[in-house]
């Protein structure tokens, strides 16, 4: 009974918080179903940025010059320190990055579908920074108002490296805009390639988007799947148009009575094959994660001896 009574003032200080706008911190009381959806959104998102360094990560041995390779070197560092604040935010959450490692190889946890297709060109480095990044920027500005203090904390900073590597995708498409024929059909022909799966990064339309609802309600999202869809569309027009560059779609169109674009429908059929690990390059993907956490093991065990020496030298002062 009493404890029923304390649960229930623990459940209302939750709501209290929750629509003031206030943030969820690691200490607070929070129901089960708010941690389990927060630490499957946070890894999920932490194995993107991990695996998200594959893709740029093939081109970095073959930039065409020394400035491009510095470049993307450190944009691909960058991926790594997201994953890393990402994990260490689900960790206050009581998750074990270990587990989350697991989960991801064993494919009980996701990444995102954008990460399962192929760089065939160096154009591609250039549409990523462009559209993916574009789409992750789009996605996560609001998330740095979500309910969940670590996670809000941590987008704001990735936000920010986000912007700079978008940037640095829409230069090297000028550059290259501004170069030859091949070099213009070469971006062309990567936006082709990349522009249905940038707008699959989203998730699924609103009307088949199970998790949607409750977490808008929990303000760990803040917006809709296709909202969210919608308002990188409308972004990505213009800077298509700037660039000199066409979006393989006939549908769209700018809806004056809406004041937005009108866009075709996603194949969803390949984006429920992509994020069920049938992705064109999805083995290979998990393949090369598996090889790196293997052949890391041993800087995992050298830093654990190390801190618990440490900590053993502390304790005996
Ligand atoms: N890919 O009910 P919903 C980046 C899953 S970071 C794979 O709508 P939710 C930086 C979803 O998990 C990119 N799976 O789900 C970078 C759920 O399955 P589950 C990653 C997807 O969570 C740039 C099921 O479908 N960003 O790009 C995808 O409410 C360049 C039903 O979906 C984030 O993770 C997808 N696209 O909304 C790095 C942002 N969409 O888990 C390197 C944070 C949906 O129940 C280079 N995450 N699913 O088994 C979010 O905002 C949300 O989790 C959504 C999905 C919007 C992705």
């Amino acid at each position: 009974m009493t404890s029923s009574i304390a649960e229930n003032e623990l459940h209302s200080h939750f709501e209290e918080t929750i629509s003031a706008d206030l943030r969820v911190e690691p200490r607070d009381w929070m129901p089960e179903g708010y941690r389990k959806t927060l630490i499957r959104q946070i890894a999920q998102h932490a194995h993107s940025e991990i695996i998200g360094m594959q893709p740029e990560g093939a081109w970095l041995t073959r930039a065409p010059s020394l400035r491009r390779k510095a470049i993307l070197t450190a944009k691909v560092q960058d991926e790594a320190g997201h994953g890393l604040y990402l994990y260490s935010a689900a960790e206050t959450l009581g998750a074990d990055r270990g587990d989350l490692t697991d989960k991801l190889l064993d494919g009980r946890q996701k990444y995102s579908s954008i990460f399962n297709y192929p760089t065939l060109t160096f154009a591609d480095v250039g549409v990523i920074g462009w559209l993916v990044d574009g789409a992750a920027i789009c996605n996560q500005v609001p998330l740095c108002r979500s309910s969940f203090g670590p996670y809000a904390r941590a987008m704001i900073r990735v936000c920010k490296e986000e912007s700079f590597h978008q940037r640095q995708g829409y230069e090297l498409l000028m550059t290259m805009m501004g170069g030859t024929d091949a070099q213009r059909e070469m971006v062309q022909e990567s936006v082709n390639r990349w522009w249905w799966p940038a707008l699959m990064m989203f998730g699924p339309p609103d009307d088949r988007s199970p998790n949607s609802a409750q977490s808008m309600k929990w303000r760990i999202k803040r917006h809709t799947n296709d909202e969210l869809r919608q308002r990188f569309v409308d972004m990505s027009v213009p800077q298509a148009d700037a660039l000199g560059v066409t979006f393989p779609d006939p549908d769209l169109r700018w809806n004056a009575e809406r004041g937005s674009y009108d866009f075709g429908e996603p194949d969803w059929t390949e984006f429920m094959q992509v994020i069920a690990g049938n992705g064109a390059s999805s083995v290979e993907r998990i393949a090369n994660r598996r090889a790196a956490h293997e052949n890391g093991a041993w800087v995992r065990e050298a830093a654990t001896a190390f801190a618990r020496r440490a900590s053993t030298k502390e304790n005996a002062r």
